[in-house]
């Protein structure tokens, strides 16, 4: 099998054995596992079956909480590798693994009591429970702090009642982390369960992107949630933002594979390819192409690596991770786009994985934060002033 080389200023020498034998293992997985049926489940807007028990097999689900939990004590690179290999495959697969990790796990761990972490992160790691995160609303997807979702104290348990949109996993999860604002307007996060009367969970139909996951609703209807399942320990919008910092990092990374695999595709195929007596390769406008989809993801490489190195030290600022996401997406929703005209007529089939990463990567460059609001996050680092309002 001919090698394509996409490491190209050597970013492996800045990994250990653990980071290389911890992307291998994934990477081994979605050749194995998503390669050969993702095209059906994106056409067919069908679940992979059993994805998060196989992703937990592999310790993809809160790869970086703590053994004592059930995740992997793993370092935040590994996190990174293991989101490029799961978004090589599809951003679903990616999708999924990101939201269990980043906007499920990573609060309960941060914020919730011993008793709640005992009682979900195990579950949660092994993929035997599955979790979403209800932040956005129906009337509030930019600007969260004007959430309605509220919940009023009833003693040993509070009311809910409210409305979440465009939440990933909802109809299949067992639990959903969700963010409300209690009666002095603060806004505090809780895990609502399945099967808790008033609460549903209704699909979002006829997407066009990320086909092969499920997003939907949260609907609250006077849902009782007994007080144990609210997070002690924080209070205020930094609560799910924080999250976000731990997602939209992982995005970073993971963008980077879909790129890849637009990249690695285009050129064998323009290798393979003949028109007028030559490779379609051999033609300066095809080799432009090539040569700056490599320096774009060579860029994005060394952003996530130094990322990931900050990130390790608990240094990384949410304005840093903006830029990230900001720019990785970017970078491959690009190379998506223009990898697919170098197959011609045939990168519009489902053979090919253009068209899909493209169509995934609409919604990856909306949400987390979409393109233009981490635009405005880093304008308002560098000039102190707010832009949003
Ligand atoms: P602002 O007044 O700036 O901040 C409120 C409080 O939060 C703190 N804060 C952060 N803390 C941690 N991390 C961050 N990234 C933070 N950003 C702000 C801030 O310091 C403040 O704390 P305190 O102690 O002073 O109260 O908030 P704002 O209302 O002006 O909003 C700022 C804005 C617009 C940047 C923010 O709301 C935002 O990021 N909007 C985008 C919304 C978004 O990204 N939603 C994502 C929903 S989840 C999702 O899309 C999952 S997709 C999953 C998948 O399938 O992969
Ligand atoms: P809006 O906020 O209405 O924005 C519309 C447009 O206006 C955008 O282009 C935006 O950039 C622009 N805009 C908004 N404000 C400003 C401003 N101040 N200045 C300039 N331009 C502005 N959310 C969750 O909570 N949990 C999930 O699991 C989840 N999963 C998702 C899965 C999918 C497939 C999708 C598509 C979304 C998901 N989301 C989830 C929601 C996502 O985070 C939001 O869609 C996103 O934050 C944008 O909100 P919105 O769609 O309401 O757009």
């Amino acid at each position: 099998m001919m090698h394509i080389n996409t490491d190209y200023f050597q970013i492996d020498d800045l990994l250990t054995e653990e980071h290389k034998l911890v992307r291998q293992s994934v990477r081994d997985f979605v050749n194995q596992e998503i390669k050969p049926v993702i095209d059906q489940h994106a056409h067919e807007h069908t679940d992979i079956p059993g994805l998060m028990q196989k992703l937990g097999a592999i310790g993809a689900l809160g790869p970086y909480i703590p053994e004592k939990y059930g995740g992997a004590g793993l370092d935040q690179i590994s996190y990174g590798l293991i989101m490029q290999e799961l978004e090589a495959g599809d951003s679903a697969v990616r999708s999924s693994a990101s939201v269990q990790s980043s906007l499920v796990m990573f609060p309960i761990h941060q914020y919730a009591s011993e008793e709640q972490k005992m009682k979900w992160l195990p579950k949660l790691a092994s993929g035997e429970l599955i979790g979403c995160f209800g932040l956005t609303e129906p009337n509030h997807g930019s600007n969260p702090a004007g959430m309605e979702t509220k919940f009023v104290d009833k003693g040993d348990h509070v009311v809910l009642n409210g409305a979440k949109m465009w939440i990933t996993n909802s109809p299949i999860a067992d639990i959903a982390v969700v963010w409300a604002k209690d009666e002095a307007g603060d806004v505090r996060g809780m895990v609502v369960e399945r099967g808790m009367e008033g609460f549903s969970a209704p699909e979002t139909h006829n997407k066009w992107s990320l086909r092969a996951s499920k997003t939907g609703e949260l609907v609250f209807e006077n849902v009782k949630v007994p007080k144990e399942n609210i997070f002690p320990n924080i209070k205020g919008l930094k609560g799910p933002l924080s999250c976000l910092n731990s997602a939209r990092y992982g995005i970073s990374w993971g963008v980077i594979g879909a790129a890849i695999d637009c990249y690695e595709t285009a050129v064998k195929y323009s290798l393979e390819r003949t028109q007028f007596g030559k490779p379609i390769g051999a033609f300066q406008l095809q080799q432009k192409k090539l040569a700056e989809f490599l320096t774009e993801i060579t860029k994005a490489q060394l952003l996530c690596w130094r990322l990931g190195t900050l990130k390790n030290e608990d240094k990384a600022s949410p304005q840093q991770i903006s830029m990230a996401k900001r720019n990785n997406v970017k970078m491959a929703i690009d190379i998506a786009r223009e990898s697919r005209q170098i197959l011609g007529g045939m990168g519009i089939v489902g053979d090919y994985p253009m068209m899909r990463h493209a169509a995934n990567l609409e919604s990856v460059i909306t949400y987390e934060g979409t393109h233009d609001v981490h635009l405005l996050i880093t304008g308002m680092d560098i000039t102190g002033i707010n832009a949003f309002g």
